[in-house]
C-alpha cells in the first residue's frame, strides 16, 4: 500500500496511527510534485493528501481511509460494537474534522508575531477553547474518546489537541485542558502506535512554528 504523507500534515498523522496500530505494511511517500499539483491529480483527482493507493485502488479523505482499514485489516479494533458507541465514535471523528481541527488550523495565520490581529487571535483563541471545551463534553472518556480503546475517534484529536497546545504556547496563552481530556491524553499518548505516528509531525511541527515566530 502507498500512502501518500507529508510530516507536517496532521491529517496524514491522523491516517498513520491507524496504519501503525494494525501494522499494515505501508510505504509512505510524498504526494509527487505537492499536493494540488497535477501530477497528484493525476493519480488522487481531488488532489487532496493524505490519501492511499492499495493495488490500483485509490481512497482519499482521512476518515474513509481510517474506516477502509478498519474493515481491511480488523485487529486490533478500533471502532466500538454497540451501536450507541459506534455511532458516538463516529459523530466526533466528523466533530473534529468539521468544527475542531478547523477551528486550530485558523490559529495557523496569525502565529508569525508580525502578522497577529490582537482581536482575532483573541476571537480565534476562545474559539478553540470552545472546541476543547466541547470535545471534552461530547466524548465517553472511558479513558478513550469512543470507549476503552483507542479507536478511530482518537486519531484525529491525538494531532489536533496538541497542535493547539502547541500554537497557543507559540502565542503565549497556554491551553489548560480539562482534567478530563489531560487523563484521555495521557493514555492516547502511551500508545506506541500514537508515538511513532506522532514523531515525524512533531518535528516538522516545532520547525514551522520557530520559523514563524523568527518571521
Ligand atoms: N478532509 C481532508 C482534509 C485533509 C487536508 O486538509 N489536507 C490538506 C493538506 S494537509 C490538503 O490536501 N489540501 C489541499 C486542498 O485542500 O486542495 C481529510 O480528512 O483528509
Amino acid at each position: 500500500m502507498i500512502f501518500y504523507a507529508l510530516p507536517l500534515s496532521s491529517y496524514s498523522a491522523k491516517v498513520r496511527i491507524v496504519l501503525l496500530s494494525k501494522n499494515v505494511s505501508f510505504h509512505e511517500i510524498e504526494p509527487p510534485e505537492g499536493y494540488r499539483s497535477e501530477a497528484y491529480r493525476a493519480i488522487v483527482p481531488t488532489g487532496t493528501m493524505p490519501a492511499i493507493n492499495d493495488e490500483g485502488y485509490i481512497l482519499a479523505e482521512s476518515e474513509a481511509i481510517n474506516e477502509y482499514l478498519e474493515e481491511c485489516y480488523p485487529a486490533p479494533r478500533m471502532l466500538p460494537t454497540p451501536p450507541r458507541d459506534r455511532a458516538t465514535s463516529r459523530f466526533l471523528s466528523r466533530f473534529h474534522d468539521l468544527h475542531l481541527d478547523p477551528s486550530v488550523r485558523a490559529l495557523f495565520p496569525l502565529i508569525a508575531p508580525s502578522k497577529r490581529d490582537p482581536a482575532l487571535l483573541e476571537a480565534r483563541t476562545a474559539d478553540v477553547r470552545r472546541r476543547i471545551d466541547q470535545l471534552a463534553k461530547l466524548s465517553l472518556l472511558r479513558p478513550f474518546l469512543a470507549g476503552d480503546f483507542l479507536g478511530l475517534a482518537d486519531c484525529g484529536p491525538a494531532v489536533t489537541v496538541p497542535l493547539a497546545q502547541l500554537l497557543l504556547d507559540a502565542i503565549g496563552q497556554p491551553l489548560e485542558l480539562p482534567p478530563e481530556l489531560v487523563d484521555w491524553q495521557i493514555a492516547v499518548n502511551a500508545d506506541p502506535a500514537v508515538v511513532a505516528a506522532l514523531e515525524p509531525w512533531r518535528t516538522a511541527t516545532a520547525s514551522w512554528i520557530a520559523a514563524q515566530l523568527a518571521s
